[in-house]
């Protein structure tokens, strides 16, 4: 535990952000698709995850990203971001 705990110490803190977003409009694995290719061209974005049931977007990315940025590329792929 104390070789594992002074590993930890060295290794660069990576800043990894995931946020939980709805969107609403969605109806099908089309509008999946488009959603998550125009989220994935944010900055920093490294992972969509779009639940089309529940209308729920999970977005990984490297850094914080603005909710207007999701909201825009949302906006831009046909739907709405849920507020
Ligand atoms: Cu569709």
């Amino acid at each position: 535990m104390l070789g594992g705990d002074r590993t930890a110490r060295h290794l660069k803190e990576i800043d990894m952000a995931t946020q939980t977003y709805t969107v609403t409009g969605m109806t099908c694995s089309h509008c999946v698709n488009s959603v998550d290719s125009e989220i994935k061209q944010i900055p920093g974005v490294t992972g969509v995850q779009v639940d089309l049931a529940s209308g729920t977007v999970t977005v990984t990315s490297d850094r914080p990203v603005e909710i207007a940025a999701v909201a825009a590329a949302v906006d831009e792929a046909g739907y709405e971001l849920a507020r």
